[in-house]
């Protein structure tokens, strides 16, 4: 396989109903030209897919994998278990317990396998792709620019002064 040609990026989610939450990383990876690629794999629902998703990350080329799931949110630990690539973990909003049981199940790994996590909900999932881009950054000097083009012009957005809406 090209691994010049691959994508560096991987974001998973446990389902579809993930998505909306999930695309908040896609977003900024799309804002600083990043590649990646997206799958649905459940730790559950799909472990077969979860083992090969881990087993071949790191031949694939992957550098970093964005992970988000909710409730019993076991898919960035479990990845986390099964590769060395690093792994963010997303803790998605729940209706049932407001993403505090996946903020939870994620965030308590065991020595050995740690996973990167992020704020509950979307500003955990942009956050995750401004740690992936980070990541990355530390060996692209093109991308490390464009991150610290993208944090100024964050900065550069907040007013100095409040003002009434
Ligand atoms: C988790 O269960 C998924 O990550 C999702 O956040 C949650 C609910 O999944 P659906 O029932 O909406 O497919 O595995």
């Amino acid at each position: 396989m090209d691994k010049a040609a691959a994508k560096p990026v991987g974001i998973i989610m446990g389902s579809q109903s993930d998505w909306p939450t999930m695309r908040e990383a896609a977003t900024i990876l799309d804002e600083l030209g990043i590649s990646y690629e997206t799958r649905i794999v459940s730790a559950h629902r799909t472990p077969d897919r979860l083992w090969d998703y881990g087993k071949t990350a790191v031949a694939r080329g992957l550098k970093v994998i964005i992970a988000g799931a909710g409730g019993a949110a076991h898919l960035p630990g479990m990845m986390a278990s099964k590769t060395r690539v690093p792994v963010i973990g997303v803790p998605v909003q729940t209706r049932a317990l407001s993403g505090v049981d996946s903020l939870y199940s994620i965030l308590q790994m065991p020595k050995g396998y740690p996973v990167a996590t992020m704020a509950i909900g979307a500003a955990g999932a942009a956050n995750a792709g401004l740690m992936a881009a980070g990541i990355l950054a530390i060996s692209d000097p093109d991308l490390a620019a464009r991150l610290d083009a993208w944090r100024q012009a964050l900065s550069d957005s907040i007013p100095e002064e409040p003002k009434d809406e």
